[in-house]
Protein backbone atom coordinates (compact mmCIF):
# COMPACT_ATOMS: atom_id res chain seq x y z
CA UNK A 1 0.00 0.00 0.00
CA UNK A 2 1.51 3.38 -0.93
CA UNK A 3 0.60 5.30 2.01
CA UNK A 4 1.86 2.72 4.29
CA UNK A 5 5.17 3.17 2.36
CA UNK A 6 4.91 6.90 2.91
CA UNK A 7 4.59 6.64 6.30
CA UNK A 8 7.31 4.46 6.85
CA UNK A 9 9.47 6.77 5.01
CA UNK A 10 9.09 9.39 7.67
CA UNK A 11 10.27 6.62 10.63
CA UNK A 12 13.41 7.57 12.24
CA UNK A 13 14.68 4.07 12.81
CA UNK A 14 18.02 3.12 11.81
CA UNK A 15 19.43 -0.51 11.29
CA UNK A 16 20.35 -0.83 15.06
CA UNK A 17 17.15 -0.21 16.18
CA UNK A 18 16.10 -3.22 13.80
CA UNK A 19 19.23 -5.08 14.66
CA UNK A 20 17.72 -4.76 18.41
CA UNK A 21 14.19 -5.65 17.80
CA UNK A 22 15.80 -9.08 15.97
CA UNK A 23 17.95 -9.62 19.03
CA UNK A 24 16.72 -8.41 22.32
CA UNK A 25 12.52 -8.02 20.62
CA UNK A 26 11.91 -4.71 21.83
CA UNK A 27 12.92 -0.99 21.07
CA UNK A 28 12.07 2.01 23.17
CA UNK A 29 11.23 5.06 21.56
CA UNK A 30 11.41 8.43 23.52
CA UNK A 31 11.11 11.37 21.18
CA UNK A 32 8.26 10.65 19.54
CA UNK A 33 6.99 13.35 17.70
CA UNK A 34 3.69 12.44 17.66
CA UNK A 35 3.72 11.79 21.49
CA UNK A 36 5.00 14.99 22.34
CA UNK A 37 2.24 16.99 20.32
CA UNK A 38 -0.46 14.43 22.29
CA UNK A 39 0.56 13.31 25.19
CA UNK A 40 -1.38 15.49 27.23
CA UNK A 41 -4.70 15.38 25.27
CA UNK A 42 -4.31 11.04 25.99
CA UNK A 43 -4.08 11.60 29.25
CA UNK A 44 -7.12 13.83 29.87
CA UNK A 45 -9.14 11.56 27.62
CA UNK A 46 -8.40 8.66 29.07
CA UNK A 47 -8.86 10.40 32.65
CA UNK A 48 -12.76 11.02 31.45
CA UNK A 49 -13.11 7.76 29.92
CA UNK A 50 -12.07 5.56 32.88
CA UNK A 51 -13.49 7.14 35.44
CA UNK A 52 -16.68 7.24 33.04
CA UNK A 53 -16.59 3.49 31.83
CA UNK A 54 -15.69 1.99 35.39
CA UNK A 55 -16.42 -1.47 35.58
CA UNK A 56 -17.81 -1.49 31.52
CA UNK A 57 -14.30 -0.23 30.69
CA UNK A 58 -12.36 -2.90 28.06
CA UNK A 59 -14.99 -5.33 26.84
CA UNK A 60 -15.67 -4.40 23.43
CA UNK A 61 -15.90 -7.69 21.49
CA UNK A 62 -16.14 -9.96 24.90
CA UNK A 63 -19.48 -9.12 25.55
CA UNK A 64 -20.46 -12.15 26.46
CA UNK A 65 -18.24 -13.06 29.56
CA UNK A 66 -19.27 -9.55 30.87
CA UNK A 67 -21.22 -9.63 34.52
CA UNK A 68 -22.65 -6.59 36.15
CA UNK A 69 -19.37 -5.27 38.51
CA UNK A 70 -16.85 -7.42 36.65
CA UNK A 71 -13.99 -6.04 35.98
CA UNK A 72 -11.84 -7.08 32.45
CA UNK A 73 -8.77 -8.18 34.22
CA UNK A 74 -9.29 -7.41 37.92
CA UNK A 75 -6.55 -5.68 38.71
CA UNK A 76 -6.75 -2.87 36.39
CA UNK A 77 -8.85 -0.30 34.93
CA UNK A 78 -9.11 -1.11 31.32
CA UNK A 79 -10.67 0.72 28.51
CA UNK A 80 -11.59 -1.00 24.13
CA UNK A 81 -11.73 0.26 20.94
CA UNK A 82 -10.39 3.27 21.39
CA UNK A 83 -9.79 3.70 17.62
CA UNK A 84 -13.37 5.48 18.00
CA UNK A 85 -12.93 7.39 21.09
CA UNK A 86 -11.06 10.14 20.01
CA UNK A 87 -8.61 11.73 16.98
CA UNK A 88 -5.87 11.63 19.49
CA UNK A 89 -6.18 7.69 20.19
CA UNK A 90 -6.77 7.36 16.15
CA UNK A 91 -4.00 9.06 15.34
CA UNK A 92 -1.33 6.92 17.30
CA UNK A 93 -2.08 3.62 14.56
CA UNK A 94 -0.59 5.96 12.22
CA UNK A 95 2.95 6.87 14.25
CA UNK A 96 5.94 6.10 11.41
CA UNK A 97 8.50 4.41 13.50
CA UNK A 98 5.82 1.43 14.92
CA UNK A 99 4.59 0.81 11.29
CA UNK A 100 7.99 0.89 10.55
CA UNK A 101 8.27 -1.61 13.19
CA UNK A 102 5.59 -3.76 12.26
CA UNK A 103 6.46 -4.25 8.65
CA UNK A 104 9.68 -5.13 9.48
CA UNK A 105 9.09 -8.07 11.76
CA UNK A 106 6.37 -9.42 9.93
CA UNK A 107 7.55 -9.01 6.12
CA UNK A 108 4.23 -8.96 5.08
CA UNK A 109 1.10 -6.53 5.16
CA UNK A 110 -0.25 -5.31 8.14
CA UNK A 111 -3.37 -4.29 9.80
CA UNK A 112 -4.21 -2.98 13.30
CA UNK A 113 -5.82 -5.87 15.37
CA UNK A 114 -6.04 -3.41 19.08
CA UNK A 115 -5.90 -0.64 21.04
CA UNK A 116 -6.77 -0.60 24.59
CA UNK A 117 -5.77 0.90 27.64
CA UNK A 118 -4.33 -0.27 31.00
CA UNK A 119 -4.25 1.39 34.35
CA UNK A 120 -2.80 -1.18 37.24
CA UNK A 121 -4.59 -0.79 40.20
CA UNK A 122 -2.97 0.49 43.68
CA UNK A 123 -1.82 -3.44 44.97
CA UNK A 124 -2.58 -5.05 42.03
CA UNK A 125 -2.08 -5.46 38.49
CA UNK A 126 0.59 -8.12 38.99
CA UNK A 127 0.60 -10.24 35.85
CA UNK A 128 2.58 -13.51 35.19
CA UNK A 129 4.90 -14.14 32.25
CA UNK A 130 3.07 -14.23 28.72
CA UNK A 131 3.05 -13.29 25.28
CA UNK A 132 0.70 -11.08 23.56
CA UNK A 133 0.46 -13.27 20.22
CA UNK A 134 0.21 -16.87 19.58
CA UNK A 135 2.94 -19.57 20.46
CA UNK A 136 5.39 -20.22 17.52
CA UNK A 137 5.77 -23.64 16.85
CA UNK A 138 8.99 -23.75 14.50
CA UNK A 139 11.87 -21.63 13.78
CA UNK A 140 10.64 -20.90 10.11
CA UNK A 141 7.22 -19.43 11.36
CA UNK A 142 7.47 -15.99 10.54
CA UNK A 143 6.40 -13.58 13.47
CA UNK A 144 2.71 -12.26 13.45
CA UNK A 145 3.39 -8.61 14.47
CA UNK A 146 3.92 -6.24 17.15
CA UNK A 147 2.42 -4.54 20.24
CA UNK A 148 3.48 -1.01 20.89
CA UNK A 149 3.58 0.07 24.59
CA UNK A 150 2.54 3.67 24.91
CA UNK A 151 3.08 4.95 28.31
CA UNK A 152 1.34 7.94 29.52
CA UNK A 153 2.38 8.38 32.65
CA UNK A 154 6.20 7.80 34.13
CA UNK A 155 6.75 4.56 34.94
CA UNK A 156 8.45 3.30 38.23
CA UNK A 157 9.27 -0.02 40.22
CA UNK A 158 6.74 1.70 42.75
CA UNK A 159 4.16 1.95 40.38
CA UNK A 160 4.10 -1.38 38.85
CA UNK A 161 6.93 -0.37 35.64
CA UNK A 162 6.71 -3.53 33.19
CA UNK A 163 9.26 -6.65 33.20
CA UNK A 164 10.59 -7.95 29.96
CA UNK A 165 12.46 -10.57 29.26
CA UNK A 166 15.41 -10.17 26.62
CA UNK A 167 15.91 -12.34 23.65
CA UNK A 168 13.00 -14.79 24.37
CA UNK A 169 10.86 -13.84 21.43
CA UNK A 170 12.81 -16.36 19.59
CA UNK A 171 11.44 -19.23 21.91
CA UNK A 172 9.04 -21.92 20.86
CA UNK A 173 5.30 -22.53 22.43
CA UNK A 174 4.38 -20.71 25.55
CA UNK A 175 6.13 -19.61 28.37
CA UNK A 176 4.75 -22.02 30.64
CA UNK A 177 6.62 -24.82 28.51
CA UNK A 178 9.37 -23.69 29.39
CA UNK A 179 9.55 -21.41 32.75
CA UNK A 180 7.04 -21.32 35.89
CA UNK A 181 5.40 -18.32 34.84
CA UNK A 182 4.52 -16.84 38.50
CA UNK A 183 8.08 -16.82 39.20
CA UNK A 184 10.46 -13.59 39.21
CA UNK A 185 12.77 -14.40 36.04
CA UNK A 186 16.51 -14.04 36.68
CA UNK A 187 17.22 -11.91 33.67
CA UNK A 188 13.68 -10.32 33.51
CA UNK A 189 14.40 -5.96 33.44
CA UNK A 190 11.95 -3.08 34.40
CA UNK A 191 11.16 -0.48 32.12
CA UNK A 192 12.09 2.34 33.98
CA UNK A 193 10.51 5.17 31.49
CA UNK A 194 9.12 8.82 30.50
CA UNK A 195 5.36 9.65 29.85
CA UNK A 196 5.15 9.66 26.22
CA UNK A 197 7.86 6.69 25.93
CA UNK A 198 6.85 3.93 23.45
CA UNK A 199 8.39 0.55 23.73
CA UNK A 200 7.65 -1.50 20.51
CA UNK A 201 7.83 -5.11 21.03
CA UNK A 202 7.85 -8.86 18.99
CA UNK A 203 4.25 -9.93 20.64
CA UNK A 204 6.61 -13.16 21.32
CA UNK A 205 8.17 -11.53 23.95
CA UNK A 206 7.88 -12.52 27.20
CA UNK A 207 6.43 -9.87 29.67
CA UNK A 208 4.07 -9.09 32.61
CA UNK A 209 2.70 -5.96 34.31
CA UNK A 210 3.66 -5.52 37.70
CA UNK A 211 2.01 -4.51 41.28
CA UNK A 212 0.92 -0.85 41.15
CA UNK A 213 2.37 -0.81 44.69
CA UNK A 214 1.94 3.20 45.25
CA UNK A 215 -1.28 3.09 43.74
CA UNK A 216 -0.25 6.20 41.17
CA UNK A 217 -1.18 6.26 37.68
CA UNK A 218 0.56 3.97 35.13
CA UNK A 219 -1.17 3.97 32.31
CA UNK A 220 -0.42 1.89 29.12
CA UNK A 221 -2.01 2.21 25.54
CA UNK A 222 -1.49 -1.25 24.11
CA UNK A 223 -1.46 -0.79 20.03
CA UNK A 224 -2.03 -4.42 18.63
CA UNK A 225 -0.08 -4.80 14.67
CA UNK A 226 -0.50 -8.00 12.97
CA UNK A 227 0.19 -9.37 9.56
CA UNK A 228 -3.24 -9.35 7.36
CA UNK A 229 -4.05 -12.85 8.02
CA UNK A 230 -4.49 -12.93 11.58
CA UNK A 231 -7.99 -11.98 13.09
CA UNK A 232 -8.40 -8.96 14.65
CA UNK A 233 -8.89 -8.32 18.58
CA UNK A 234 -11.49 -6.79 17.81
CA UNK A 235 -13.60 -6.66 14.46
CA UNK A 236 -13.65 -3.28 13.46
CA UNK A 237 -15.43 -3.93 10.25
CA UNK A 238 -18.49 -4.63 12.58
CA UNK A 239 -17.86 -2.68 15.89
CA UNK A 240 -17.35 0.74 13.83
CA UNK A 241 -20.18 2.61 13.46
CA UNK A 242 -20.61 3.14 9.26
CA UNK A 243 -20.61 7.09 9.47
CA UNK A 244 -17.53 6.97 11.30
CA UNK A 245 -15.56 4.67 9.21
CA UNK A 246 -16.96 6.86 6.29
CA UNK A 247 -14.96 9.61 7.50
CA UNK A 248 -11.90 7.57 7.90
CA UNK A 249 -8.36 8.58 5.60
CA UNK A 250 -7.90 5.82 3.06
CA UNK A 251 -4.65 5.27 5.17
CA UNK A 252 -6.47 4.75 8.61
CA UNK A 253 -9.51 2.25 6.37
CA UNK A 254 -6.80 0.46 5.14
CA UNK A 255 -5.08 -0.06 8.47
CA UNK A 256 -8.19 -1.08 10.45
CA UNK A 257 -9.32 -3.42 7.18
CA UNK A 258 -12.63 -1.95 6.70
CA UNK A 259 -12.58 -1.48 3.27
CA UNK A 260 -15.12 -2.77 1.10
CA UNK A 261 -12.61 -5.10 -0.51
CA UNK A 262 -11.05 -6.16 2.75
CA UNK A 263 -13.01 -9.44 3.85
CA UNK A 264 -15.55 -10.02 7.06
CA UNK A 265 -13.92 -11.43 10.30
CA UNK A 266 -16.20 -13.91 11.45
CA UNK A 267 -15.43 -13.59 15.47
CA UNK A 268 -16.27 -10.04 17.20
CA UNK A 269 -12.62 -10.72 18.71
CA UNK A 270 -9.91 -13.17 17.08
CA UNK A 271 -6.48 -13.84 18.21
CA UNK A 272 -6.91 -13.58 22.09
CA UNK A 273 -3.55 -15.40 22.86
CA UNK A 274 -5.45 -15.91 26.47
CA UNK A 275 -8.02 -17.58 24.50
CA UNK A 276 -5.47 -19.56 22.72
CA UNK A 277 -3.73 -20.55 25.71
CA UNK A 278 -6.37 -21.47 27.64
CA UNK A 279 -7.07 -24.01 24.40
CA UNK A 280 -3.57 -25.32 24.29
CA UNK A 281 -3.62 -26.08 28.04
CA UNK A 282 -6.88 -28.01 27.71
CA UNK A 283 -5.59 -30.95 25.14
CA UNK A 284 -2.31 -30.53 27.47
CA UNK A 285 -4.95 -31.80 30.41
CA UNK A 286 -2.63 -29.29 32.32
CA UNK A 287 -4.00 -26.40 34.63
CA UNK A 288 -4.74 -23.61 33.13
CA UNK A 289 -4.73 -20.11 35.26
CA UNK A 290 -5.59 -16.83 33.29
CA UNK A 291 -2.14 -14.56 33.25
CA UNK A 292 -3.76 -11.87 34.96
CA UNK A 293 -6.93 -13.13 36.24
CA UNK A 294 -9.23 -11.86 33.29
CA UNK A 295 -12.49 -12.55 32.12
O1 LIG B 1 0.82 -2.92 31.93
C1 LIG B 1 1.78 -3.26 31.25
O2 LIG B 1 2.82 -2.57 31.21
C2 LIG B 1 1.74 -4.51 30.43
C3 LIG B 1 0.38 -5.14 30.36
C4 LIG B 1 0.33 -6.37 29.53
O3 LIG B 1 1.31 -6.93 29.18
C5 LIG B 1 -0.97 -6.93 29.11
O4 LIG B 1 -2.01 -6.53 29.65
O5 LIG B 1 -0.97 -7.80 28.22
FE1 LIG C 1 0.91 -8.44 27.65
Amino acid sequence: MKSVVSLIKKSSLNKNHLKELDNKGFIIIENAEYMKKNLHKLKKKSEILINLEKDKGGWEGKEQYYKKGKKFESGADRLGNLVSKGNEFLGLIKIPEIIHAAQYVTKKEIKVCGLHLRNPSKKLGKQSIHIDGFARSNKKEQYAGIVAFIYLDNTKIQNGAMRIVPGTHKKLGWPDDHININKKMKNEKRLILKAGSIVIANLNIWHAGSTNHSGELRRVIMLNIKSRDYDQLLNYKKYLRDSFKKKLKPIEKYLLAVRNKDPFQKLDSGGSANQKRREYFETKKKKFSSVAKNY
